[in-house]
C-alpha cells in the first residue's frame, strides 16, 4: 500500500514487478469507505468514484495498447472488449447520477420540515477516530436514556461513514439536534470529495459545529488544520465553533475546563459530558437570566408553558394571580411571552 497516489502507469510496473495486488491511498480509502457505507446514497457514490477510477485506468490502458501495437488497423477482440466495458461503465455512471439526483431531492424535503420544526442543529465533526460517535453516544445515554440508538463506536478509521441524526431531549426548552458525521481526513483525494461532501451536507444548517480533536495525538494540530479546510471547502466556517479537546483522560490536561470557545473533556466521563452539554446550551440559548412575573390564575396554559421552558424558583399565591420567579435561558424567553 502506497501512501501516495500512483498513475496508472505506476501501479501496473509496481504490481509487475511486485507480483502483488497493489493500492495507493485513494484505492485503500475507498475500499474503507465501500465497507463501512451504509445508506444509499454514499454506497452510490462511492460506486461512482470506483467506476471513474476504472474508466481512467481503461483510457489508459487504451494508450497503452495503441502504442505497443504500433498502430495496428484491425481492431482486435480486446480492444472490442475494451470498448464495450467502456460503454457498459459510463451506463451506469450515468444511472447512478440520477438516482443520487432522486435521493438528494428527498434530502431536500427531509432538510426543510427539520428546519421548519425550529429545533437547533449541532454537528459533530472533527478528524477521524477523535471520539465525535462517543460524545454522541455521550449526550444519548445522558439525556434519550431510554430508546437511544446508539452510533457505531469503534478504534477504527471511518467507524462512521453516514451522518446519523438524533433528537437530544434536555429540561427547560433546550432540546436540540445532534448529527454526528463521517471523519475527516489529510489530503482527501479529489476523486472522493463529491462523495465525502454528500455526506456531511448537514454541517451547513447546523447552528453550532463542535469541532471534536484527540487531544493525545503528538500532531492533533494537523488534524485541526484538516477539518477546518474541510469546513470552508464545504461553506461551514462561518458557523459559530466550539473546539472540543477530546481524549484528556489520557494527557495530562486538566477535564473538564473551558477556555473562551474551546472545551476539554474526556467523552468516556458522564459528568463531562454534561459539563460540554452547558456549553453547548449557553452557545445555542443563551445564558440563564433570573424573571419575575404574574400569571392570573385564568392563564394556566400559560403557567404550563413557563413550567416546561423555565426553571420555577419560587410561586406565591396572591389575590389576582400566581407570582412566578423562575431562570431562563436568554433566547428561550420569547417562547413564553403572551399571545
Ligand atoms: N480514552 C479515551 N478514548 C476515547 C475517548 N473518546 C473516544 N475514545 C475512543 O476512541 C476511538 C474512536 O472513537 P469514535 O467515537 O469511534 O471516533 P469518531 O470520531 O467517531 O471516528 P470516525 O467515525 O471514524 O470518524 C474509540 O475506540 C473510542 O472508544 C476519550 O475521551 N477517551
Ligand atoms: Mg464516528
Amino acid at each position: 500500500v502506497f501512501s501516495s497516489d500512483l498513475s496508472v502507469m505506476q501501479a501496473r510496473e509496481l504490481e509487475r514487478r511486485f507480483d502483488r495486488r497493489v493500492l495507493d491511498r485513494t484505492d485503500l480509502i475507498l475500499h474503507i469507505f465501500l465497507e463501512q457505507a451504509q445508506s444509499a446514497a454514499a454506497r452510490l457514490q462511492i460506486e461512482s468514484a470506483l467506476l471513474r477510477r476504472q474508466l481512467n485506468r481503461l483510457i489508459g490502458t487504451n494508450v497503452h495498447l495503441t502504442r505497443q501495437r504500433g498502430g495496428v488497423t484491425n481492431r482486435g477482440a480486446g480492444e472490442k472488449q475494451l470498448q464495450l466495458d467502456k460503454r457498459l461503465i459510463k451506463t451506469r455512471i450515468a444511472q447512478i447520477e440520477k438516482e443520487l439526483a432522486r435521493l438528494q431531492k428527498q434530502r431536500d424535503t427531509q432538510r426543510a420540515s427539520r428546519l421548519r420544526a425550529s429545533v437547533p442543529l449541532v454537528a459533530l465533526a472533527g478528524y477521524t477516530n477523535a471520539g465525535k460517535s462517543t460524545v454522541m453516544n455521550g449526550f444519548l445515554r445522558r439525556f434519550h436514556a431510554k430508546d437511544a440508538k446508539q452510533v457505531l463506536q469503534e478504534n477504527r478509521l471511518f467507524a462512521t461513514l453516514d451522518t446519523s441524526v438524533r433528537l437530544i431531549e434536555q429540561p427547560y426548552g433546550q432540546s436540540f439536534l445532534l448529527v454526528d458525521t463521517v471523519g475527516f481526513l489529510h489530503d482527501l483525494p479529489h476523486e472522493l470529495v463529491r462523495a465525502f461532501h454528500s455526506t456531511l451536507e448537514d454541517i451547513q444548517l447546523a447552528t453550532c459545529v463542535l469541532h471534536v480533536v484527540d487531544a493525545s495525538k503528538p500532531n492533533y494540530l494537523d488534524d485541526i488544520e484538516a477539518t477546518e479546510t474541510t469546513l470552508e471547502a464545504i461553506d461551514a466556517a462561518s458557523i459559530d465553533r466550539l473546539v472540543v479537546f477530546n481524549q484528556c483522560d489520557k494527557t495530562e490536561i486538566v477535564h473538564p475546563a473551558v477556555h473562551a470557545s474551546q472545551v476539554y473533556i474526556s467523552a468516556l466521563d458522564p459528568g463531562d459530558i454534561d459539563f460540554l452539554a452547558g456549553q453547548v446550551n449557553e452557545r445555542l440559548f443563551g445564558e440563564w437570566v433570573e424573571r419575575e412575573t404574574k400569571i392570573p390564575y385564568s392563564d394556566f396554559s400559560r403557567y404550563d408553558t413557563l413550567r416546561q421552558t423555565a426553571r420555577i424558583l419560587k410561586t406565591e399565591e396572591q389575590e389576582d394571580g400566581v407570582l412566578v420567579r423562575y431562570q431562563i435561558r436568554r433566547r428561550l424567553e420569547k417562547n413564553i411571552q403572551k399571545g
